[in-house]
């Protein structure tokens, strides 16, 4: 167990020699602080930027995925419903043949959000893991059909299985599948107006999905991505408009590399920490 320590504090360590992004996050760590304190405080100490003038967005949280259809998904793909009770840290370790214990992370979000693209750069960039071959399933345009997937080796004994989502709807079951046995999420949100209808879709679903107990409990960072461009949505608008309020928020560009490096060791700690229940 001492080498696992030792490991997540060479992953702590690395975060700030190898990061070399401005800090964007604070908002984020403010917001967990906040909502593991006194969560009322939350939303009205948030002091809301309203979103840019003339901006279309999705006015009301109303359901856009179908709770039906996607509960029956979920039993499809085996997910199991467990209520917060039965969710123990450190009671979910399977071993391979080889003595592993395999760690699943999976990017969530809509289609375009930038999760392959994210992967990509992450399976290019991340130095201090040993990394598999990437797998992509996509079509000709580049659109993730099944899943991307590649295995990180933290050490001999712990693998990060880390695969992406096809994020367009009609892929809703090879999404939902995926989800089985996840350790750790990724919520790959688009900053794009026209998109927020999409992002509210998706993580609709997720909670449909994974059932709320599960999700309250999961190791899960959000990803606000595509801040290069110039219409990208506020920050804290998005974040109360996706209810995810509490929760380690980072704004990244994915094509740039930009927040993606300190968002994904975050999640690999927090899931690590979670599985083997240190
Ligand atoms: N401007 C900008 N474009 C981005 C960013 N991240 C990704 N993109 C672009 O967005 C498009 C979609 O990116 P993908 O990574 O394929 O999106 P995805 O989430 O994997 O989409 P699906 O596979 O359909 O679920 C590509 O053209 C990327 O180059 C970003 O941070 N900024
Ligand atoms: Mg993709």
């Amino acid at each position: 167990m001492s080498r696992i320590k030792r490991w997540i504090s060479r992953l702590r360590g690395t975060s700030e020699e190898e990061n070399e992004i401005e800090s964007t996050e604070t908002s984020s760590e403010e917001h967990r602080k906040a909502k593991t304190t006194d969560s009322s405080k939350t939303v009205s100490s948030m002091n809301l930027t309203p979103p840019p003038n003339g901006t279309l967005i999705a006015s009301e949280k109303g359901m856009l995925i179908d709770r039906e259809v996607t509960t029956e998904l979920a039993q499809r793909a085996q997910i199991t419903r467990q209520r917060v009770e039965e969710i123990v840290p450190g009671k979910a370790i399977k071993r391979d043949k080889q003595g592993r214990v395999h760690i699943k992370i999976v990017f969530y979000g809509p289609s375009l959000s930038g999760k392959t693209t994210a992967l990509r750069w992450l399976f290019a960039n991340v130095r201090s893991l040993s990394k598999g071959k990437i797998v992509e399933i996509a079509d000709e345009l580049g659109r993730t059909t099944f899943f991307d997937f590649v295995p990180i080796a933290a050490n001999e004994k712990i693998v990060f299985d880390v695969f992406t989502v096809a994020g367009q709807r009609r892929h809703a079951q090879s999404r939902i599948t995926v989800l089985r046995d996840v350790d750790g999420l990724i919520f790959m949100a688009d900053s794009q107006p026209e998109q927020m209808n999409e992002n509210l879709a998706s993580i609709q679903e997720l909670r449909i999905a994974l059932g709320t107990d599960r999700l309250s409990t999961m190791p899960i960072v959000v990803s606000l991505n595509k801040r290069d461009l110039p219409n990208a949505l506020p920050i804290d608008y998005m974040v109360r408009m996706l209810d995810l309020e509490g929760l380690p928020v980072f704004p990244t560009i994915a094509t740039e590399g930009k927040n993606l490096l300190r968002m994904f060791q975050r999640v690999l700690r927090d899931a690590l920490i979670f599985k083997i229940g240190i």
